[in-house]
């Protein structure tokens, strides 16, 4: 659920009735537009160019970076790169094959790369005849295949469209530009962005919109060196077509209709629609040497977790210049189509959770006609034969295995929380769906941490794991009291954890953690900050005392804990506990 609604609903009242989109709210253009695609929730993103050829490599050498940059991580001469495109002959490709398979996957929608950074368009231009059908033995437009395909399978279509960085045009954006670097190839000449927006950018942005049937999403990227007025002419176009929706990359200060986390969870929802776009590997591009795979049981949970955030899942192919999907993709997909088939209803059409957080997994519901349902996405079964529902205070008419409705559970409610019996079978060890459905109105009470005797404990489990779209992610493992945040190893990862306080006053803190090597670590609260040095705790965990921090008004605060950068190395962490200091 999203932190702003939080924080905002709890602190106008402990006990609250938190619906996602409340019935009295009218539905206006812009929901009717983003209807389908917030029922969508899963889509499949298409990375593929000629930087499929190289697969990773150039000139017998590895290039690092992820692969359909190889043109600008390798600095290829852009006569170099060209020839690529002699080269380029996918005669394995299956626009039908490629739709069933994100169809079996359960996915929605689709968005490919029309045309990458590298400049070269993947469907028939009349504005540069640097494109697939006029500059390859391939010799026609595979994009007008893929789009028939959608449409005959019921599946929306997207394209991504790079419209500021052009590594191939004199007039293109490219990394750096807008700090003064130069082009990696002297022999570009350089002119100004605009001839390159209003001779290219414009023309085929018009020609993907008129060409395919109607698109359903334009996914613009990278707004590099991209000024208003370039931006202003392409969204003109785009007005001209009030069904498409569209990124918030076109420029910077523009919203679009949807946010894009990259490569990263956020760990609340947002306050506007968004998608998380993500890889299977750890590249988009296809990269021949590239087996670094997120496991099927992420991939499914990771799909669930933004779910229960309110937010959609885009998630990566890379097809290798053939045309064919790499086999571990396949693999996968197939497993979360596997999954989808069985709990689909926890995912399609659902909204945010209503919970703070829940130590054992995540939360989806759904508002119909119907009622209220609630579906609880286990992630860890419980040893203890009980699963606990904190702060449910509606009534409750059935709870039940979605994958089987005959399979019911006994439940009961204990001092505010609603407890299930679940027996003592892993029914999915991946992730097991739980139906609740609600009587009448859903009323949750927030089990967001409070103080209680002047002190306050904070669990990893209960944190909000800031992680950087590219860089080492940290992660919570184990579960229960083991839970910790490890593997924080990079210091642009930070932990973030709210509660509420009814006093204000200062604060001691202490943590318990395993760190490797001294180390510091920054510590807010509102406007307040800390410096705490943490000594090695030779590979054990350890009670740390942080210092203290004053807590200038009560009510809800964030407490954030953010590595020093100059002398972090890695840590663990179990729990944060704070006290109120006597005067
Ligand atoms: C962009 C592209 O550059 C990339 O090739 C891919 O298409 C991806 C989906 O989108 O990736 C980015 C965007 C922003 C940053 C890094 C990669 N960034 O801000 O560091």
């Amino acid at each position: 659920m999203k932190k702003s609604t939080l924080i905002l609903l709890s602190s106008l009242m402990l006990f609250s009735c938190i619906r996602n989109q409340p019935a009295e709210q009218k539905s206006t253009p812009h929901d009717e537009k983003m209807a389908w695609w917030r029922e969508a929730r899963f889509g499949m993103f298409i990375h593929w160019g000629l930087y499929a050829l190289p697969a990773g490599e150039w000139n017998g050498e590895k290039i690092p970076g992820i692969g359909e940059w190889i043109m600008s991580n390798a600095s290829i001469p852009v006569k170099d790169y060209e020839k690529l495109a002699g080269q380029f002959n996918p005669e394995k490709f299956n626009a039908e094959e490629w739709v069933q398979i994100a169809k079996n996957a359960g996915m929605k929608y689709l968005v490919i790369t029309s045309k990458h950074h590298d400049g070269f368009a993947m469907f028939k231009s009349k504005a540069s005849r640097y494109n697939i059908a006029d500059a390859t033995p391939f010799g026609h437009d595979p994009l007008k295949e893929l789009a028939d395909a959608c449409h005959r399978n019921g599946i929306r279509l997207g394209f991504y469209y790079s419209q500021a960085q052009d590594w191939h045009e004199p007039g293109g954006a490219f990394h750096g530009i807008e700090d003064g670097h130069k082009h990696w190839d002297p022999t570009l000449p350089r002119e100004p962005m605009m001839n390159y927006i209003e001779n290219k950018a414009v023309p085929q942005v018009k020609e993907i919109l008129e060409n395919y049937g109607g698109l359903d999403i334009l996914w613009w990227d990278t707004p590099y060196g991209m000024a208003e007025e370039s931006a202003q002419k392409l969204q003109d176009i785009v007005n001209q077509y009030p069904s498409l929706i569209t990124n918030n990359r076109l420029y910077k200060p523009w919203p679009g209709d949807f946010g894009t986390p990259e490569q990263q969870v956020p760990p609340t929802g947002l306050d506007t629609d968004w998608e998380v776009c993500m890889t299977m590997n750890n590249t988009w591009g296809y990269k021949s040497y590239d087996q670094d795979w997120k496991s099927a049981k992420t991939l499914i949970r990771m799909l669930t977790d933004i779910a229960s955030k309110g937010g959609n899942l885009l998630l990566n192919v890379g097809p290798t210049a053939e045309g064919l999907f790499p086999d571990s993709s396949i693999v996968r997909l197939n497993q979360i189509g596997m999954w989808l088939k069985k709990n689909g209803q926890s995912i399609y059409g659902t909204t945010a959770s209503p919970f703070f957080k829940l130590p054992w997994g995540r939360c989806t519901k759904r508002v119909d006609e119907n009622g209220t349902t609630l579906y609880l996405h286990v992630f860890d079964w419980p040893n203890d034969q009980l699963l606990r529902v904190p702060g449910l205070r509606s009534r409750v008419s059935d709870v039940y295995l979605l994958s089987n409705d005959g399979q019911k559970f006994a439940y009961k409610f204990e001092k505010g929380d609603l407890l299930i019996h679940a027996p003592n079978v892993t029914f999915d060890p991946i992730n097991t769906v739980i139906a609740i459905k609600i009587n009448g109105k859903l009323k949750v009470e927030s089990n967001m941490p409070v103080f209680k005797d002047g002190l306050i404990f904070l669990p990893a489990g209960f944190a909000d794991i800031y992680n950087p779209g590219y860089g080492i992610h940290a992660c919570l493992k184990g579960s229960g009291d083991k839970a910790q945040v490890s593997n924080w190893a990079d210091p642009k990862v930070r932990l973030e954890w709210m509660f509420s306080t009814p006093e204000a006053g200062v604060y001691t803190l202490e943590s318990l953690m395993n760190i490797a090597e001294p180390c510091s670590l920054n510590i807010k609260i509102g406007l307040r900050s800390v410096i705490a040095g943490l000594p090695s705790t030779a590979g054990d965990f350890k009670t740390i005392r942080l210092g203290e921090i004053e807590i200038t008004e009560s009510g809800n605060q964030v407490i954030s804990l953010i590595p020093v950068k100059e002398n972090w190395k890695s840590a663990s962490l179990i729990s944060l506990k704070l006290k109120k200091k006597e005067r």
